[in-house]
């Protein structure tokens, strides 16, 4: 199993991406660190700040950001996500909505920093929001976000539901399958230096 070093704040996304990950036979282990997020456009911004704020932890270290963004609100909350989340909750949201579309997709960003490498995932899921909030699983903003193809919401699913089709699993399985790839190069390159040798 490879260690790797996940930094957030939030436990219930830690638990998702360390059972995304285990599959490819990676191992997180969980630095709780605060990482204050810039004010920035996209996630991909963001994600870059925090990596830039990790420089000091050792080995391979994964940072993620997620959001859920609202087309017909001009793509609001997106990267707001966490602060208004924080500071608002659902209502004001679900009034913003009441005549508007309610298409929305999730979005995260992983950042995986290598030695001095850095590589980039994304995934996204596309859905409704619900006219009110359902389901007491998951965390965030899931008892509002229907996964097109569904009549649930991510908070009414089973976690290895929700893992099966979320952003994050989506960008993490990317970054597993990428991770298997170089290791396969590496030994690869191995084999070819011993038969050099
Ligand atoms: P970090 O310390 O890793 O930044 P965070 O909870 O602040 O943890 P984000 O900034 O990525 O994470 O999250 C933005 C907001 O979106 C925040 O309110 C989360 O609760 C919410 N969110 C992220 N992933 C979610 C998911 O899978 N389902 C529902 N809400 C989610």
């Amino acid at each position: 199993m490879r260690e790797i070093r996940f930094v957030s704040t939030n436990t219930e996304k830690f638990r998702e991406a360390a059972a995304i990950l285990r599959p490819h036979g990676i191992r997180l282990r969980w630095v709780r660190r605060e990482i204050p997020e810039p004010q920035a456009w996209t996630l991909e911004e963001v994600v870059k700040a925090k990596l830039d704020a990790v420089q000091d932890l050792p080995g391979p270290v994964l940072v993620e950001d997620s959001g859920l963004f609202i087309p017909s609100l001009k793509g609001f909350p997106g990267v707001y996500s966490k602060h208004f989340f924080k500071l608002w909750g659902f209502p004001p949201l679900l009034e913003l909505l009441r005549r508007r579309g309610r298409h929305a997709y999730f979005k995260t960003v992983a950042g995986l920093r290598l030695g001095r490498r850095r590589v980039y995932f994304s995934g996204v899921v596309q859905g409704t929001i619900a006219r009110r909030p359902r389901g007491r699983g998951g965390f965030g903003y899931d008892p509002l976000f229907i996964p097109r193809g569904h009549s649930r919401s991510f908070a009414e699913l089973s976690s290895e539901e929700k893992n099966g089709l979320s952003h994050r699993a989506r960008a993490l399985r990317k970054l597993g399958r990428h991770e298997k790839e170089a290791l396969q190069v590496e030994v690869t390159r191995d084999e070819m230096s011993l038969d050099v040798a």
